[in-house]
């Protein structure tokens, strides 16, 4: 059987042009995307303007500061995120623990702009920086019978206060299916414009997954496991008729207390506005990985 993570798509068949930027092309815009002919014809251009700085890291969620958009900020800036590790267990066979500053080193690091699509039915768009996913599983050698990917975020309530009240159970997990793992639009953010991933948007390192809703991307993470069993996610344990394993962005599969068609693009003033959910949050380059799948059973 051909391993399922393996893809033959090149980094030009799956970034689309429209949704990364260069560091001299935000330069030369002045921050600001120009609408240009790269872009195809349906995108809404306006739309994938970047959210301010301060939207970005003053609205969050990261509730082992709290449950309150605005409790991250507040409460994130006494986390130490240096020195940091990561530990890469399972099925690889380089298992070990990996110092942030030597991955960093190695990996290629690029500037990307997504959507970032919340279940809550907001919506942000956000110029992160960070590398594939890909490339560091790789520093581990994956083995080809792993079938997903486990992560786990800090477990450190002196400096976690959310982590103090059994709000979720923690520490906060997630996972991804191997192959969604590999798919060059997962990265692993460590910046955030031209700076530093700042504590409350999950420092020093966490995942996005721009095609599922926001709490797949779990933040600071230390820890990853591969395996060939499915993983427990933090929300599927709270709370399984409403949050699955797949959460991928589908404004056709509504969450059981609220609609998924619309959401909130965050910013804009007085001009903020609901706009369409698409499917894949518009990624559709990744609809072949759920092919055959029942997307309303595996929500
Ligand atoms: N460890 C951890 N990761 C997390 C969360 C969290 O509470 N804890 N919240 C998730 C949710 S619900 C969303 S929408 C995104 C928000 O990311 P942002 O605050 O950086 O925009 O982070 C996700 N990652
Ligand atoms: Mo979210």
């Amino acid at each position: 059987m051909a391993r399922r993570w393996t893809n033959d798509l090149t980094r030009h068949d799956v970034t689309p042009e429209h949704l990364y930027l260069n560091r001299r092309t935000l330069l030369a815009t002045g921050g600001v995307l120009a609408a240009g002919a790269a872009w195809p014809a349906q995108a809404q251009t306006d739309e994938l303007e970047p959210n301010s700085w301060e939207e970005i890291t003053s609205y969050n969620n990261f509730y082992e500061f709290g449950t309150g958009k605005t409790d991250p900020k507040e409460n994130a800036g006494q986390l130490t995120t240096s020195p940091w590790s990561i530990e890469i267990n399972g099925m690889v066979d380089k298992p070990g623990t990996y110092a942030f500053d030597d991955i960093l080193a190695q990996m290629d690091i690029e500037e990307r702009i997504y959507r970032l699509r919340c279940v809550e039915a907001w919506s942000m768009v956000i110029p992160w920086r960070g590398f594939e996913l890909a490339d560091l599983i790789a520093l581990a050698g994956p083995k080809p019978d792993a079938e997903f990917v486990a992560f786990q975020t800090l477990l450190r309530s002196e400096e976690m206060p959310g982590q103090n009240y059994p709000i979720l159970d923690w520490p906060y997990v997630e996972g991804l299916r191997m192959d969604e793992a590999m798919h060059p639009l997962t990265i692993m953010a460590t910046g955030l414009y031209d700076k530093p991933l700042p504590n409350q948007n999950g420092a020093p390192m966490r995942l996005v997954v721009p095609w599922k809703y926001g709490f797949k991307s779990i933040k600071s993470i230390v820890r990853i496991t591969l395996t060939d069993q499915m993983p427990e996610t933090t929300w599927n344990k709270s709370g399984p008729e409403e949050y699955g394993f797949y959460a991928n962005v589908n404004p056709n599969v509504d969450h059981p207390r609220w609609s998924q068609a619309t959401e909130r693009r965050v910013g804009g003033g007085l001009f903020s506005r609901r706009i369409d959910t698409q499917l894949f949050n518009g990624y559709d380059e990744v609809a072949s990985l759920y092919e055959g799948m029942d997307l309303e059973t595996n929500y």
